[in-house]
């Protein structure tokens, strides 16, 4: 044991009595809803980046955080992950993500930096036996180094587009190696500042080739998890490609990947594009792309994606009410892309913002079950759009239909629409019953 936790207990599920700081009081792992346990449905996931990479910079000021591994060599990366492997046996929750950045430092070379990570793999294996921990994605970071100022896969320089490739086939190997659920493509970079610089037909070719070789590659070695983008609007560029679920799917149609790439939506970024999350959900499902989640929300004054826990039950809950709707998660889970704020500087700060999320969640998650079990709102949306189950309302829709044939019928039955009440405000009342 690191003395960074010293000698915090791991967190327990207490119920709603409980008044301990450090306590589930909502998320009971092995709860049963139907037959899964919660900590089977919700699949949580810790990610790595902002919990222990992250140094508590702002635009305006910079590190606030002081952390004995933040250092540049591998003795320090090493440390970085024992603490963070006792920081997921203390939440006890199932799973994790990283970037090939959050675990090893950059080296000079990139057969240098690949080693270096092959060898945290090992190191990161080993923690994973024994604590149990499993991966929900990997991803590579291909965003903060200045080499990747002007996109990766989408960058004028074809040697960027390289140095990109081979980092991704790396970070596919490792968490290929590791049992990953899925891998995620992030483009932070994957858009333009401005239009006065950019072929915008050009980038989206670059993007659509390197997207397909990823997917050859996942083939190839045989890797069984799920390709993952995650649609953003802005932020890190001024424009993103991967701008919204709808916008990645006219991408992947584009592209024929529809069948090969979901989505990895994340509450502030739906929000950053002027959608609900359940927008975005919805729309995944509809689709048929949904994959996982980041549901970490934004602070709704600023605008910015400030990441934080989330802590809204009821937006949780028609968020997993959609999940829910769609199947719930497969390979997908919930992870918390999510960070404290600069001035937590304490350890257990780290836990704390966990457990409120983690709580949230599981309040939620209860609540869209139970809404789905009773039909809360399935059953007056069926009825709502019932009339289409008549025959002559079929057959508008087959391929024999035509506007000449519908048009004799209007005329011929006097079709005369009578408007219905959408019933928006009971049907709100109904999920605030549940919340
Ligand atoms: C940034 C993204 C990023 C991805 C992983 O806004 O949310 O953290 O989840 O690269
Ligand atoms: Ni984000
Ligand atoms: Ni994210």
């Amino acid at each position: 044991m690191t003395p960074f936790f010293a000698d915090i207990e791991p967190i327990t599920y207490q119920g709603t009595d409980s008044n301990a700081e450090l306590a589930y009081r909502h998320y009971n792992p092995t709860e049963m809803l139907g037959d899964k346990t919660m900590a089977e449905h919700l699949r949580f996931a810790v990610c790595y980046w902002h919990n222990f990479v992250w140094p508590g910079n702002d635009p305006f000021g910079g590190q606030t955080f002081e952390r004995p591994w933040f250092d540049d060599t591998m003795a320090a990366a090493k440390l970085k992950a024992d603490v963070a492997f006792e920081m997921f046996a203390l939440l006890q929750q199932p799973f994790f993500c990283f970037h090939d950045f959050d675990v090893r430092p950059e080296a000079d070379t990139l057969a240098a930096s690949n080693a270096r990570l092959d060898e945290m793999v090992d190191y990161l294996l080993a923690k994973m036996e024994t604590t149990g921990t499993r991966l929900l994605w990997g991803t590579a970071n291909l965003f903060s180094h200045r080499r990747y100022m002007s996109g990766a896969a989408t960058n004028p320089d074809p040697e960027v587009f390289a140095y990109a490739a081979a980092t991704v086939k790396q970070c596919l190997d490792a968490t290929h190696r590791m049992g990953g659920a899925n891998y995620v493509l992030w483009g932070g970079r994957e858009g333009y500042e401005t239009l006065l610089n950019t072929d915008l037909k050009r980038e989206l070719e670059q993007y659509g080739r390197f997207l397909s070789m990823v997917v050859d590659y996942k083939h190839k070695i045989g890797f069984e998890g799920t390709i993952l983008i995650e649609p953003k609007p802005q932020e890190p560029t001024k424009h993103q490609y991967d701008f919204d679920t709808a916008t990645v799917y006219g991408f992947l149609k584009k592209f024929d990947l529809e069948q090969e790439v979901k989505v990895n939506i994340e509450t502030g970024h739906a929000v950053l594009a002027g959608h609900s999350f359940e927008h975005e959900l919805a729309t995944a499902n509809a689709l048929g792309i949904f994959g996982s989640i980041d549901a970490n929300r934004n602070d709704y004054q600023s605008g910015w994606d400030t990441d934080q826990f989330p802590n809204n039950v009821p937006e949780m809950t028609l968020a997993y009410y959609h999940i829910l709707a769609g199947g719930g998660f497969g390979n997908g889970g919930t992870n918390f892309d999510t960070k404290i704020r600069r001035q937590s500087l304490e350890p257990d700060d780290l836990l704390s913002g966990h457990i409120g999320a983690m709580d949230t969640c599981a309040r939620a998650f209860k609540n869209a079950w139970q809404m789905q079990a009773e039909g809360a709102l399935a059953t007056p949306l069926a009825e709502r759009y019932a009339a289409w189950d008549q025959p002559w309302a079929q057959a508008m829709l087959s391929e024999n239909a035509s506007l000449e044939a519908i048009a004799a019928e209007v005329e011929r039955k006097g079709i005369d629409p009578t408007p219905r009440s959408g019933r928006q405000e009971q049907l709100e009342n109904v999920v605030n019953r549940y919340c």
